[in-house]
């Protein structure tokens, strides 16, 4: 808990380490109440790094210490100096063994950093700087150390013990417990380090790499969830067979272990050889899991195992470097998983997540760059700007380059930085050094937070056919970052004539360039780097329709000042999917201003015939006619409004479903009919793609009302024939109230109450409810037996749903919404202040709203902010920058 001020942490501040670690050597004696560390250490001197004053400084936080030793002779406590932080040792030779013996309690550690007891299980989660909470250590990811680990635990009750590497000798000792040890091989920093001590189930697979090298799989969970792995399995392999394809990236342990956990703050961790995961990341029947489910298993298993070449055989030199990693990382798993289905629609799902997340924390008080500069609390940065944004980053690099030079940079990172930690800028470097291309512009991507902004004008020129577009850019000012500079970005185009067809791009040679990438035919990639930027294409018998920001080729807000005609016509008729979608959401959301603005209109028909038209275009695969068909949400809509107004939004957009419900009714009907299922449920992009139109028919159908709908919509929950099925229908269900929608919830939870994650969205789909009354069962379900507030899965299932997923009734207007987020947030930050933290920036952007809620806001953020003395550095980071400047 944070006491005095916390001083920021700052990049300009980063000196190389002046020890280094070579070996450890950690043996634990575990128990829940108390757990032994000793821990030995091969110290040396860096030699490439500044002398100091000959002491030595090593992290560790929460750890009682029983003893110290220097190559073999303890030291007295006036030899060492100890506290709430660090363990300094006065005086060191050049190299030398330091051992240490500590004890700590993962029984009562809620923050769930450092070593833990989940369920029945002890695990750990070291990144970014839980290792301090199990040892003294250098906890710095440019230390990197080979480990051997000892793990000595009770036989019953903690048959299955891992750790990072290979397995060496296991021996039983006699008095009821066991010992294994552990060898990883890998030089590692140390927020990689894992151990697992369990009663643990296991699915095992094979896998032989591209050279042939036989790799074991082993997912661990516990016993009665053995029935939900497969899915995971076979992600994996397909993950470490593309890997070897589109990167050249094989697997390097002969071991690849996963388990499954049910406590865990974030999504899943790629300790070497031995991932935590999550379970929700992991565990899924058809019965149980929804498709978005399966696609975020697939998608976060690749994800971790990608990490052991971008993240774990190279790795970050500081944390302020961490999108090194994440950025790369993510962006390897988007391909991946664009390539194992449906590359435009994945897309549009990564783009409209980095708009909802992204662009909303890129415009509001905690704005950073994709390297930030200082942080208090590094939990604070794993956001969707390092993330995100981060991947927007390398895959404009890619689009920049084109598949072949971008493959050669990625090959040179891996053979130039091999066991190193780096930097953003040494991944820019490869890319410079492996395409002869100057990126010095680019960099600024890394440096400069806040979305840009571009407006884009099209002149066509009958008499000479050619048509000039002006871009000019503008990134608005950011905390702390006044000035912006041009970027350097590639905008992807196509020319469409009346009739649909790609016109043939050429550049008149006198103004800009261009070069290939990954993008549909037609499509060129222009390069733009000046404030404004003209360019003239020539040969064009018609004046042409652009399609601008293809495959959102750079993460930027484009105008372009399109007809309501244009935009239909692209909807239809764009030969890219995501321009295609893209195209129908600023119509969409043109439509719905509209409404917000004028309340007691409607919608031209125009706008229904163009839905009618994207809803029975057969020729378009089924779960790309879904999302062009999908609202944008309320929480995008008010982010395009200067004052926010809520009520508005969310009234607008009901009327604009009940209105398409009305329309387009038999159509709808039609269309749901037609993608009844005939066999059993499988996971693939086909038909996952047809449950997704098929729950959009059904949810119009039920905005527009009947007794048909409604009948639809109760056969589709009883036959339970996918838990994807059952989602869309309990939602609409339960939306629309009264005893359908009680008994529908009563069901559900009678069906499903021993699966956790399954009553995770029984939770969720309450609190998310657009019933007036919301808030009031938010409150119930806290006290109901399967409510935990130490568990962050059930904390995000209820409160997180309710502040993020329910904008009309957190928002409400007489703050109760506001009052219950801050109550919960000063109840949780005691617990688990990564939790707290996060909840907390959902009133982040109170400056967006009318007078009274700002005000209301504002009064609870203080109220958090109040609590200082007591407060995580987690938690006051956010609510200080919140009221920065009040
Ligand atoms: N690297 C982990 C995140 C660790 C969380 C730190 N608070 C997850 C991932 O990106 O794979
Ligand atoms: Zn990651």
């Amino acid at each position: 808990m944070y006491r005095d001020a916390p001083h920021p942490i700052r990049l300009e501040d980063y000196r190389p380490p002046e020890f280094l670690i070579d070996r450890v050597d950690l043996n634990f004696d575990l128990d829940p109440d108390l757990t032994r560390v000793a821990a030995s250490l091969q110290v040396r001197r860096n030699p490439a790094a500044t002398r100091g004053d000959g002491s030595l400084t090593l992290h560790g936080e929460q750890l009682e210490l029983d003893g110290v030793s220097l190559d073999g002779y303890p030291l007295t406590p006036a030899e060492y100096r100890l506290d709430a932080e660090s363990l300094t040792l006065l005086r060191v030779p050049d190299s030398f063994l330091l051992q240490t013996w500590v004890h700590i309690h993962p029984a009562s550690n809620t923050a769930l950093e450092g070593l833990y007891q989940s369920g029945g299980m002890l695990c750990t989660q070291c990144e970014a700087e839980g290792f301090r909470r199990i040892t003294y250590f250098l906890d710095r990811p440019d230390v990197m150390a080979r480990y051997a680990v000892t793990l000595v635990g009770d036989k019953a009750r903690f048959p299955v013990l891992l750790s990072n590497g290979n397995p060496g000798e296991s021996r039983d000792l006699g008095d009821g417990r066991h010992e294994i040890r552990w060898e990883d091989p890998f030089p590692k920093p140390c927020y990689l380090f894992a151990l697992i001590a369990g009663d643990l189930g296991l699915v095992e697979d094979q896998y032989t790499t591209a050279s042939g090298r036989p790799v074991g799989l082993r997912i661990y969970v516990e016993p009665h969830n053995l029935d939900q792995c497969a899915h995971a399995m076979v992600s994996l392999k397909r993950a470490m067979r593309w890997d070897e394809e589109r990167f050249g990236r094989e697997y390097d342990l002969a071991l690849y272990m996963i388990v499954a956990v049910s406590h865990f703050n974030m999504g899943a961790m790629e300790n070497k050889g031995l991932n935590v995961f999550n379970d929700k990341y992991v565990l899924a029947r058809p019965d149980t899991a929804t498709d978005q489910d399966f696609a975020g298993i697939e998608g976060v298993i690749a994800h971790e195992y990608f990490h052991n070449w971008t993240g774990n055989r190279i790795t970050c030199r500081d944390w302020f470097q961490l999108s090194l990693k994440e950025g790369f990382t993510v962006y390897r798993d988007q391909e991946f998983s664009a390539a194992m289905g449906s590359s435009a629609v994945k897309r549009i799902h990564d783009v409209r997540g980095l708009r909802a997340h992204q662009f909303a924390e890129d415009a509001g008080p905690l704005a950073h760059p994709v390297r930030p500069t200082a942080y208090i609390e590094i939990n604070n940065f794993y956001t969707s700007t390092v993330y995100e944004k981060g991947t927007e980053v390398v895959r404009m690099q890619a689009n920049l380059l084109g598949p072949a030079l971008f493959r050669k940079a990625t090959d040179l990172y891996f053979a130039r930085y091999d066991g190193q930690a780096v930097t953003t800028d040494d991944f820019v470097t490869c890319m410079e050094d492996a395409s002869g291309r100057d990126l010095t512009q680019f960099r600024r991507w890394y440096e400069q937070a806040g979305t840009p902004q571009l407006w884009v004008k099209g002149e066509y020129d009958g008499a000479d056919g050619s048509y000039r577009l002006s871009v000019r850019q503008f990134t608005p000012a950011t905390p702390g970052q006044q000035q912006k500079r041009p970027l350097h970005l590639p905008l992807a185009i196509g020319l469409l004539d009346a009739g649909g067809q790609e016109l043939a791009l050429r550049l008149s040679d006198e103004v800009g360039d261009a070069c290939e990438a990954p993008l549909p035919p037609g499509t060129r990639v222009l390069e733009v780097r000046a404030a404004v930027e003209h360019f003239r294409f020539v040969g064009l018998p018609e004046r042409p329709v652009p399609s601008l920001l293809r495959g959102f080729s750079a993460p930027v807000k484009l105008h372009f000042d399109y007809s309501d005609q244009d935009l239909e016509f692209l909807m239809a008729r764009d030969t890219d999917g995501f321009a295609r979608w893209d195209a129908a959401q600023t119509l969409m959301q043109r439509v719905l201003l509209r409404l917000v603005a004028e309340p007691g209109s409607d919608a031209p028909s125009a706008f229904f015939g163009a839905c009618r038209l994207a809803l029975l275009d057969t020729d378009v695969a089924a779960a790309l006619r879904a999302e062009v068909l999908t609202l944008p949400g309320e929480s995008y809509l008010a982010d395009q409004m200067r004052v926010v107004d809520v009520d508005g939004i969310h009234r607008a957009r009901e009327f604009l479903r009940r209105r398409i419900g009305e329309e387009l009714r038999d159509d709808l009907m039609a269309v749901y009919a037609a993608q009844a299922e005939t066999g059993p449920y499988a996971f693939n992009p086909e038909s996952a793609g047809r449950r997704a139109l098929k729950g959009l028919a059904l949810a119009y159908l039920m905005a527009g009302g009947g007794e048909e709908a409604l009948t639809r919509c109760r056969d589709q929950f009883a036959a339970a024939h996918s838990m994807t099925d059952v989602m869309v229908a309990l939602r609409l269900l339960v939306d629309r109230g009264g005893p359908a929608g009680e008994a529908a919830l009563v069901e559900f939870y009678r069906r499903w109450s021993t699966e956790p994650l399954v009553i995770d969205k029984w939770f969720s789909i309450q609190a998310t409810s657009i019933r007036a009354d919301t808030l009031e069962q938010v409150f119930h379900l806290m006290d109901h037996p399967d409510f935990s507030l130490r568990n962050p899965n059930r904390v995000r299932s209820l409160i997180g749903a309710f502040c993020t997923g329910n904008p009309v009734r957190f928002h409400a207007a007489d703050g109760a919404g506001y009052r219950f987020l801050a109550d919960r947030v000063l109840e949780l930050d005691p617990l688990n202040p990564q939790i707290a933290s996060r909840l907390l920036k959902s009133m982040i952007r109170w400056r967006r709203f009318d007078q009274g809620r700002q005000e209301l806001m504002r009064a609870q953020l203080a109220r958090v902010l109040d609590a200082a003395a007591l407060l995580s550095k987690d938690a006051y980071e956010v609510a200080s920058k919140a009221l920065e400047g009040t």
